[in-house]
């Protein structure tokens, strides 16, 4: 028979393993993984020479802010499904996991369902899914579970922190139970949110306001606190739980310790919390603000290096970007929004909360030369599949079985400086202007089509290929009795 095409003797790898292969496609599926060179001779409509490359499956990335509304009462991000997933395959990412945010005001979550399914559908460059965002858990929006299984969403995220978000103790506990019950796992934003009311209070009374101090008014202990109370609600249910975008080392002993007591705690990081510290809140005038996310950029090197071990070590289940993505230089719905005639150098407070790195996130990483390459995909793309209900259609290369999503690196490529007119977001930064970058994809393919090709059109692929994937229950979910409080 014959292949649409044939990835042919690159290294290989997975999760799992790594060796010569050659990858045969068929109809946006991998259809054969064979030795290297033995599809030599079976026709294909391409062959891609992946000699001295490694084959990767795609990054899937599940961390995305997209086309969402000022959800943090400040700022508004600047990229929607198009120009947010031109800049993931540009990245070597083939499916994303977007949110979808309840209004606080809302008591069902299917509006937010359907307004980011009509906002992705026939734009999006590259496959995607999204998770529910509850800011209102009545009763209706948790009956509403059976729903979102029936749909393919098989997750839900919550804040322990921001006004227009937050929710009590016994709001989350709801959560939980209800998740627990339909096998969706919950995504956890871990920072307490009255402390960092009380600290940003007790620093602008100092007029302490420029950006640098947003750092010092989210301290680790805030992190940590929230991490702590969040295992213990979920102990409480009994009830698997994901920590969000975890940035600092204090917080990631509290969930190594959980998860060697055997309690179904996973925990993600970002590439910022690997490569940024606070320092970077510190660039003359306002440019701190280029740097300014949530949880902030840790201390010191140290605080870099605690992150790395956890990631090595497993502590770390996935890696993921956190794009949440806002213009620098917008004085209306920008980082700049902060900047009032009193306070020159901004208001911290009112600085929207978010760097982009949809595109960058593999290739920092990779480039880093710090995880093995099977790790690396690992927490990249094969355990956020696993986790979110998405594998092995994605985040593996079974024969028959998984999608034709690849990323194609050469280590051997030139190194460059990176500046932001190379990226493809809708952003007018990047926090790593000026690296130099040793490491980015030379090809990147969603279900068999080439979508990127550094070296001959950039983006080749189009808007509105991308496909919404129904997702399954975790991989990692175990079969559970119900939740009894007789029990207890
Ligand atoms: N939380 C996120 O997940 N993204 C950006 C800001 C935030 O607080
Ligand atoms: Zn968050
Ligand atoms: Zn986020």
């Amino acid at each position: 028979c014959s292949l649409d095409c044939i990835v042919s003797n690159g290294t290989v790898v997975t999760a799992s393993d790594v060796g010569r292969y050659d990858i045969g496609i068929k109809d946006g599926k991998v259809m054969l993984l064979a030795p290297a060179f033995s599809l030599a001779n079976v026709p294909a409509g391409r062959v891609i020479d992946a000699e001295g490359a490694y084959v990767m499956p795609g990054g899937v990335d599940a961390h995305v802010h997209l086309a969402e509304p000022e959800l943090f009462g400040k700022g508004k991000p600047a990229d929607d499904y198009t120009t947010g997933t031109r800049s993931a395959i540009a990245g070597g990412t083939t499916t994303i996991i977007a949110f979808a945010p309840q209004e606080k005001r809302e008591t069902t979550v299917l509006k937010a369902l359907d307004e980011a399914a009509a906002k992705a559908a026939n734009n999006s460059f590259c496959d995607y899914s999204f998770h529910i965002i509850m800011t209102n858990p009545v009763r209706q929006a948790l009956d509403e579970f059976t729903t979102l299984r029936e749909r393919g969403i098989s997750s839900v995220k919550i804040y322990m922190t921001y006004e227009a978000l937050q929710l009590r103790d016994n709001q989350i506990l709801d959560v939980l139970l209800q998740a627990r019950t339909h096998k969706i796992t919950t995504l956890i934003h871990a920072e307490n949110g009255d402390m960092l009311n009380w600290m940003t209070d007790q620093l602008e009374s100092r007029l302490l306001l420029a950006p640098k101090y947003h750092a010092t008014s989210r301290p680790q202990i805030l992190e940590n606190e929230a991490t702590n109370r969040a295992i213990s609600l979920g102990q409480l249910i009994g009830a698997p739980i994901l920590i969000v975008h975890v940035s600092s080392p204090a917080a990631a002993k509290t969930i190594r310790k959980a998860q060697t007591r055997g309690l179904p705690v996973y925990a993600e990081t970002c590439p910022q919390y690997l490569f940024l510290t606070r320092k970077e809140l510190e660039r003359p005038g306002f440019e701190g603000a280029k740097c300014l996310c949530a949880p902030p950029p840790r201390d010191s090197t140290d605080d870099l290096e605690g992150i790395w071990r956890g990631l090595d070590n497993g502590t770390f289940t996935i890696l993921s970007s956190d794009h949440c993505p806002f213009i620098y230089d917008d004085a209306e719905t920008g980082k700049k929004s902060a900047i009032t005639e009193d306070a020159p150098l901004g208001r911290f407070r009112y600085i929207p909360n978010g760097c982009p790195g949809v595109e960058t996130r593999l290739s920092l990483v990779m480039g880093a030369n710090r995880l093995t390459p099977q790790r690396f995909v690992e927490v990249t793309s094969t355990n956020p599949a696993k986790l979110y209900g998405l594998y092995p259609k994605k985040g593996a290369l079974i024969p028959g079985v998984s999608d034709a999503d690849l990323v194609i690196w050469y280590p051997s490529m030139e190194p460059f400086t990176l500046t932001n007119d190379l990226l493809h977001h809708n952003v007018d930064y990047t926090p790593y202007e000026g690296k130099t970058m040793s490491q980015w994809p030379r090809y990147t393919l969603v279900r068999g089509e080439v979508v990127w090709d550094r070296d001959n059109g950039g983006i080749v692929g189009s808007r509105g290929y991308g496909q919404f994937v129904k997702r399954e229950s975790s991989y990692f979910c175990k079969d559970l009795p119900p939740w009894d409080v007789e029990a207890f």
